[in-house]
């Protein structure tokens, strides 16, 4: 008997058969292998802080040790580790940011990159009180960079916030202390506060993660999306499609998979190298066949159509296909297990971060200074492996599905723009009134990764189904967007299957009912949305009919987001428990309490239907109070 069931996809099943056939090793196999979990683990109740321990707190009150060596008791130990988790999903959304912003700090107008968006760049550079008069966009540019950069490591003050963040959020947070000051800051204080002998009060432990999330959703990620957008431009509306079948039989595929613009925008340009396309047409092949995967596919669907590959729980499965000849990766939500598995395929498996090195791997380090060259190198590494494809030993599965994706906020408000009265276009009050009038009920924010421990993608499209069915607008990114793409959700189509009056607003909008605003830093968009909404309603953002959820997700980025959003006013459903149930005071705190400080609650629910009841349930709860 499987302990776990592997994905809601035939076709992944299938290539699952053909990787036992092939020896292959995936992630099902090792979460298996991994049988049961360490019981204090699970529970949050082990710390490994100092070198006084391992200390583990029972979980069975009276039997055992109720506290570790220094004294710290399981809702110390439960707090710290939650913690810590934050801080580096923190780390990495903002990490990811700093590179880009420091890649628009020194672009210059004949470099490989440039900027592709001034209007973005002015209206930021105005949010930000810089003076443009009579500078040339690339200074704006640099200065823009500038301040971006200080809001990560200045010594003074507070994060420079963008104007869609409500002000009655802003002054609930700054009340409340938990204003984030600069993002380096907060991580590094929230990494100071779990040293050994340091906060011993989990409340206390938990809003400190709550400003270190502030500052990645509000600062880390909304900066990253948006100097992304100025850099390679606003996302607009295109039709693609998804699912391993996007991979040809004929053609160099190359499967690129990761988080980071910088790279994916110079391999796109790549495959279009007419030197490269000709090299690959002298080894037979018919052309570069670009597939993304994760977030990185995300954000390339987003700017060119790219098709995507798959989801977090895909990686495997595209190398096992035998029709792979590079996977290329930056950095986050990649196994390290793929330097093993491509060894047993013809697949090359390139890194090219020197944050996410992997013994095993081909490292070919993406340099930015001379972005266009080191990208065609690395590009001519999967083109020189075609003639190395086993045509025998390739499957390539044949089910895709199309699906729109580009829903960027400026994207949005064009489609509202068709149905806007004269005084409201370049708004979102077409969408504000769909909401107050009733036939959109709510917004529902659908993010988040995969887990071996849930179906692939099960929760995703079950939540979604039953939300639009019930005229919840669906917005989407990163896995969880892959998944309700790939499962039909994200096409015009669907909304035949949305509640009546939400399928009449998608018609008149043109719009699908569940809408793919990008990768995960992108839920920053989604943040944007919310901020603009209230705005205009002149409520805080908790007011809103609004909720976000994470059902399969995994990894502590997710744990930074479900905490950002609950600051943010919007309550969060998680379909994984996270690993705190060692310590009721911070169940409590997290579940319950939080609310009388940010407006919003975790609700942890692993069944997918009750979690669409309980969103329904709060949207309507908020829409009575807004008497709407
Ligand atoms: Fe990673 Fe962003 Fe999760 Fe997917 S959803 S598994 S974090 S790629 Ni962000
Ligand atoms: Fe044990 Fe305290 Fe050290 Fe943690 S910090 S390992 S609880 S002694």
């Amino acid at each position: 008997m499987k302990m776990y069931e592997n994905s809601v996809n035939e076709d992944m099943v299938a290539l699952l058969e053909k990787g036992k056939k092939d020896g292959a090793e995936t992630i099902w196999d090792r979460t298996e292998k991994m049988k049961s979990q360490c019981g204090f683990g699970v529970k949050g109740l082990c710390c490994r802080n100092c070198a006084m321990g391992p200390c583990r707190i029972s979980p069975v009150p009276g039997k055992g040790a109720d506290k570790g060596l220094c004294g710290a008791t399981a809702d110390v130990i439960v707090s710290r580790n939650f913690a810590r988790m934050v801080a580096a999903g923190t780390a990495a959304h903002s990490d990811h940011a700093r590179g880009i912003i420091h890649l628009l700090h020194k672009v210059t107008p004949d470099g490989d990159y440039t900027i592709k968006n001034v209007k973005k760049l002015k209206k930021l550079a105005e949010q930000w009180e810089i003076d443009i008069k009579d500078k040339d966009i690339y200074e704006i540019a640099h200065e823009v960079a500038r301040v971006a950069l200080d809001n990560f490591g200045k010594p003074f003050g507070e994060i420079t916030f963008p104007k869609s963040l409500p002000r009655a959020r802003k002054e609930l947070w700054r009340k409340e202390k938990i204003i984030p000051r600069a993002i380096d800051r907060e991580v590094v204080s929230l990494m100071h506060a779990t040293h050994i002998g340091c906060m011993a009060d989990a409340e206390e432990m938990l809003k400190m993660a709550l400003r270190t999330a502030i500052s990645d959703g509000w600062a880390g990620s909304f900066m990253g999306t948006s100097v992304s957008d100025i850099l390679f431009d606003v996302p607009k509306a295109t039709k693609t499609e998804s699912n391993l079948a996007v991979l040809e039989e004929n053609q160099v595929n190359i499967v690129l998979h990761g988080h980071e613009p910088s790279l994916s925008e110079m391999i796109v340009l790549a495959v279009s190298d007419k030197e490269l396309i000709e090299r690959a047409k002298e080894l037979g092949a018919e052309g570069i066949n670009l597939v993304g995967m994760c977030c990185t596919g995300n954000e390339l669907s987003m700017r060119h159509g790219t098709k995507n590959g798959g989801n977090f729980l895909q990686q495997e499965l595209a190398v096992i296909t035998g029709a792979v000849e590079a996977v290329i990766v930056d950095v986050q939500c990649i196994f390290p297990s793929l330097a093993e598995l491509s060894k047993k395929y013809h697949t090359k498996f390139i890194t090219t971060s020197p944050s996410a090195r992997i013994a095993g791997a081909t490292h070919i380090e993406f340099d930015e200074d001379t972005a266009y060259k080191s990208a065609k190198k690395i590009v001519l590494e999967a083109i020189e492996n075609y003639k190395n494809r086993r045509r025998e030993n390739v499957y390539i599965p044949q089910n895709q599905t199309n699906f729109m994706v580009g829903y960027s906020v400026e994207t949005i408000v064009e489609h509202l723009d068709r149905v806007a009265d004269e005084n409201e276009k370049g708004t979102l009050m077409p969408l504000v009134k769909a909401i107050a009038g009733g036939s959109i009920r709510g917004v529902a924010a659908l993010v988040g990764c995969n887990n071996p421990r849930i179906k692939q993608d099960e929760n995703h499209i079950k939540i979604a189904q039953k939300l639009i069915e019930n005229n919840i607008l669906v917005v989407a990114t990163g896995c969880s967007a892959i998944a309700l793409a790939k499962a039909g959700l994200a096409s015009k189509g669907a909304s035949k299957i949305a509640g009546g009056s939400l399928r009449n607003i998608c018609e008149a909008l043109d719009i699908p009912p569940v809408l793919h605003m990008g990768s995960c830093v992108d839920i920053s968009r989604i943040l944007r949305l919310s901020g603009d909404v209230a705005n205009l309603l002149n409520v805080d953002i908790a007011a809103l009919p609004l909720a976000g959820a994470a059902p399969e997700w995994m990894s502590e980025k997710a744990v930074a987001i479900g905490m950002y959003v609950v600051a943010s006013g919007i309550d969060a459903w998680l379909g994984v428990l996270p690993q705190v149930t060692g310590s009721e005071k911070v169940v409590n705190f997290l579940t319950n309490d939080v609310e009388k400080i940010t407006g919003a609650k975790f609700f942890v629910e692993t069944d997918p239907i009750q979690t669409a009841d309980q969103i329904i349930e709060r949207i309507e709860m908020k829409r009575g109070n807004l008497g709407i």
